[in-house]
């Protein structure tokens, strides 16, 4: 392994060794890395160390919606670097941090008053799940101890965001750290109900009732919160069912379980509203957001909570620290930057419009892909959608990679996992670009079966 990849890293100057790749198939990448170095961006294209021009399908990894070397970020970000690099994040702040707060605030749905700043969505879950449990105990409640994910959940590799996620790789090889009194609901896919829905299905609100079921099992006062993605992105764009969340939310309600919607991919516009709360009108107790933030230039992430909870930790005396918890880099100052002018970006380009606007153009492309070899289902809403392969006997998973593989060969920089192929093109991109992206898909699909 060692010589075979050790040949093409001369061939092309790049020594892979040293580099531990996340979520990667590292021994596989490092034997034909040369197509998956990236070298430049701009707008809604990549261009490889090849030199290959790629059409970011993706936005980044959700992240990068308004386009690469975005000039208005990328000036915010160089003159903040020399106006003001780093502030301390514990007993001292700087102005962009609290209007940026109260920026967000003011997209969020109405009801929600304060934000907390972290540097990634890992970080902003466990934020979240800390808040719930400490919020209870601050209420006198410290039994609430219970936190309930979901089957299928993604909230990040922090051991809180595991151990409520539903993603079962990401919690084999650690289940020791994995937290106690956890629960999860089920997910609330089912192929034989919802294959090529369109948007929400209309089957599965149900599903929500399992709830009920464990509040019966657990008793009501041992449960601090639910968390939820109102759409579960990485388990491959599943979309919520009609009246699901609406469930969910009165249930919390009528046991006081407070309601956390992670929206690390929904935040800022995916759903062609600012959080996936507006667009499915439905009010957590939380939100946690990270990536569109700040376009992804520079980390950030972060939890939006109701006043109530902050409320609720603001006794004792003043000059007592509230609530221990917060990272150096909370509310950084560079990050504050990229987001504010990432979110006057959005304003002047009017980008949740956009989003909307493309919304049925991806929809339609999509599935005119049903009835095309392998197939199994295609998912859609806002500007995101996923195709679904029935998986190569004994072969799981590499259905998907070889349309991976074969659409960057034609120009194309989708994500895959599993048995899926997720697209989340910027909300700058064309309506033919769009039309593209799917012809490609389809000329990989039909390559490799
Ligand atoms: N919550 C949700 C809902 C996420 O989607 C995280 C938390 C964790 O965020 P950080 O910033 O710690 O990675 C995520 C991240 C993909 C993909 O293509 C999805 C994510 C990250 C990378 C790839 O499915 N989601």
């Amino acid at each position: 392994m060692k010589h075979e990849t050790a040949v093409v890293e001369q061939a092309m100057g790049l020594r892979t060794e040293a580099y531990w790749m996340p979520f990667t198939h590292n021994r596989y990448l490092k034997k034909h890395p040369r197509s998956r170095i990236l070298a430049r961006a701009e707008g809604a294209y990549y261009t490889s160390a090849e030199g290959k021009r790629l059409f970011d399908c993706i936005s980044g990894m959700w992240c990068c919606p308004l386009g690469h070397g975005h000039p208005k970020i990328a000036e915010a970000v160089a003159r903040q670097v020399k106006e003001l690099d780093y502030s301390p994040a514990f007993q001292m702040g700087h102005p962009k941090i609290f209007s940026l707060a109260e920026r967000i605030v003011r997209l969020a749905p109405a009801g929600m008053g304060q934000v907390f700043f972290a540097n990634s969505g890992s970080e902003a879950v466990d934020t979240a799940l800390k808040i719930a449990v400490a919020y209870h105990r601050m209420k006198g409640d410290a039994a609430r101890t219970r936190l309930i994910g979901r089957e299928r959940g993604y909230h990040g590799v922090g051991i809180g965001g595991i151990s409520v996620g539903g993603i079962a790789p990401n919690r084999r090889m650690f289940s020791p750290l994995l937290l106690s009194g956890v629960d999860h609901l089920p997910h609330t896919y089912n192929a034989a109900e919802m294959a090529f829905s369109r948007g929400q299905p209309e089957w599965g609100a149900h599903l929500a009732e399992e709830l009920e079921r464990l509040v019966a099992l657990h008793d009501a006062s041992t449960i601090a919160a639910v968390i939820v993605e109102p759409m579960q992105g990485s388990a491959g764009v599943i979309v919520p069912p009609a009246g699901y969340l609406e469930r969910l939310r009165a249930i919390c309600d009528k046991y006081g379980i407070l309601l956390i919607f992670d929206e690390v991919i929904t935040g800022f516009g995916r759903l062609g509203e600012p959080f996936g709360a507006q667009r499915f009108g439905v009010t957590p107790d939380m939100i946690t957001f990270a990536k569109i933030v700040t376009n992804g230039v520079i980390p950030m992430g972060g939890v939006i909570v109701k006043p109530a909870i902050y409320d609720a930790f603001m006794t004792g005396p003043d000059i007592a620290v509230e609530l221990f918890h917060g990272y150096t880099y909370s509310g950084h100052p560079m990050a504050a930057a990229a987001a504010h002018a990432t979110l006057d970006a959005i304003e002047e380009e009017g980008s949740f419009a956009q989003a909307r606007a493309l919304e049925p153009v991806l929809e339609q492309a999509v599935h005119s892909l049903k009835g095309e070899p392998g197939v199994a289902d295609i998912r859609n809403i806002g500007l995101t959608a996923a195709v679904e392969f029935e998986p190569l006997q004994g072969k799981p998973g590499l259905r998907a990679l070889k349309v991976f593989e074969r659409g960057m060969e034609q120009g194309m920089l989708f994500r895959f996992t599993g048995e899926t192929i997720a697209m989340a093109p910027p909300f700058i991109s064309t309506q033919a670009e769009i039309g593209r992206m799917v012809e490609v898909l389809r000329g990989a699909i039909r390559a490799t079966h």
